[in-house]
């Protein structure tokens, strides 16, 4: 960063302080954008980029709710309400133990660069609350989600706020999210995402992020005359996004070595074929049981716990890695384990997965490296196909979803590249992105005027 970019990154620090993941993004996305400053001083006149990292309106309330002995919980909600400049806010729900505002702002801040990567009319926000639903019953969740709708759903709509999935969010608690939006509203729209098919949802929505990630992961080795066919692949996370990523990689004949969940992770050396992903699938989503399960079910696999050694599925030999569980979970010790064992793609379905100074390993090294907010953006663009199909008042195949699904990956891997070629940095994504999203809202946000 230069002088001038360094000052305004300590004024951004200044009015943010004690929000370490907040200002790891938008360090990293300034760090990017020195040569379009330089083209268009403009854009600093106009003082876009603190603009930019100051949300448009954050909402904080108190959600209250019995669990199943009767007792009263309490729990906070929030939404973050980032930018609009480019439609309505969107963007997901987060219900983790570790959701405050640093995590949401930063969420909310690469939601909105995302979001205009995906070609589609959709502002930047994120929301959620820092209830854990591991070990709550059906009913819990039920009430929590109502009680956590009964505040947010006079902030949210159709035109305004369309809030989806994320860490802790699935189908079970959008719908839950969505049946006590229509009760209070009574009015049934497409104000989330990630409704089920027969309550207008999308085909595609549940595998968009991971089979997104796989396709863009295509586009990056066509880049060096390579498929993803034979290549031995690492995936992290056992959720939403771990699951479909591990899918379309069998699908298209990769091996697939790992997967995890906040305990720890399991190897298996033979590859998870399809029967045993459909297992994982099962224990996931039905019985929401735990990875160390795997190994007693397929004995050839070792698990290994977190705690124990400090060890992460990073350190296991591979070709490709896919870091799909959460934020900072590749750290610069385990990129430089990847690059000593030769890997050659990371692409991210989780969001700001790699820390800092592992991206750098990753971008010195001149590996093939797809930060999340173009690599993982599948989810949130077939989000914007769904609120498509609700508008209109109809459901398109899931062969048409999957072909637009495609063309978007496609779309964005082909603009990243050529922005980042553009700016004098060919072959980096990472500035690529930056400033392929930037431009768009900085030139949406100064057509739309200072009021
Ligand atoms: P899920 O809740 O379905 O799965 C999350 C997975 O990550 C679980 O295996 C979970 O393990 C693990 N995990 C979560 N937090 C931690 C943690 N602090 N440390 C270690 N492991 C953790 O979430 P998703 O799959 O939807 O989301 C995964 C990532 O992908 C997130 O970064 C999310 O922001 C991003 N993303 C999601 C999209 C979507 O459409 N869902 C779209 C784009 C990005 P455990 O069960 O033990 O907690
Ligand atoms: O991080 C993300 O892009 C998501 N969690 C999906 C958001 C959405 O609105 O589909």
């Amino acid at each position: 960063m230069d002088a001038q970019t360094e000052e305004l990154f300590g004024r951004i620090e200044r009015r943010n302080p004690g929000q370490p993941a907040f200002l790891q993004a938008v360090k990293e996305v300034l760090s990017s954008l020195g040569p379009v400053l330089e083209r268009h001083p403009h854009y600093a006149d106009e003082r876009i980029i603190e603009r930019l990292s100051e949300p448009d309106r954050i909402i904080v309330f108190r959600v209250e709710w019995l669990d199943d002995a009767g007792r009263v919980r309490l729990n906070r909600g929030y939404r973050v309400q980032m930018s609009s400049a480019i439609g309505p806010y969107k963007g997901g729900l987060r219900f983790h133990p570790s959701v405050d505002l640093d995590i949401l702002k930063f969420l909310a801040f690469e939601q909105v660069l995302k979001c205009a990567l995906t070609t589609l009319p959709m502002g930047g926000a994120k929301g959620g609350s820092d209830f854990d639903p591991k070990g709550r019953s059906d009913s819990e969740v039920r009430r929590f989600c109502q009680s956590f709708m009964t505040e947010l759903f006079r902030h949210i709509g159709q035109f305004t706020d369309v809030p989806a999935g994320d860490i802790g969010v699935g189908l079970r608690e959008i719908g839950y999210l969505f049946g006590q939006y229509k009760r209070i509203t009574n009015e049934f729209s497409g104000v989330l995402t990630g409704k089920g098919v027969e309550w207008g949802g999308s085909y595609v929505r549940p595998e968009a992020t991971g089979y997104g990630l796989v396709y863009f992961a295509e586009e990056m080795a066509a880049t060096a005359g390579e498929t993803l066919a034979d290549k031995r692949c690492l995936v992290s996370g056992a959720g939403n996004v771990a699951q479909f990523t591990a899918k379309k990689l069998i699908e298209v004949g990769a091996k697939v070595l790992t997967m995890s969940d906040s305990d720890g992770f399991i190897h298996d050396p033979e590859g998870i074929d399809a029967e045993k992903l459909a297992w994982v699938f099962q224990l996931k989503n039905e019985r929401r049981g735990r990875i160390s399960e795997y190994p007693e079910r397929f004995p050839g696999a070792t698990y290994v716990p977190a705690a124990a050694s400090g060890a992460t599925l990073w350190s296991v030999p591979a070709d490709c890695a896919f870091p799909c569980a959460t934020q900072n979970e590749l750290s610069e010790a385990d990129a430089a384990r990847l690059l000593a064992n030769g890997v050659t793609l990371v692409a991210e379905g989780a969001n700001m997965p790699t820390s800092p100074r592992g991206v750098a390993r990753f971008l010195e090294a001149g590996v093939l490296y797809g930060p999340s907010k173009a690599a993982n953006a599948g989810g949130v663009a077939v989000s914007g196909l769904e609120m498509s199909q609700d508008a209109d008042h109809l459901s398109w195949s899931p062969e048409e979803v999957d072909r637009r699904l495609r063309l978007v990956m496609g779309t964005i891997h082909a603009n990243v590249r050529q922005v980042a070629a553009e700016y004098g940095h060919p072959g980096n994504y990472v500035v690529g992105a930056n400033i392929a999203g930037f431009v768009k809202v900085a030139d949406a946000m100064m057509a739309e005027g200072v009021a």
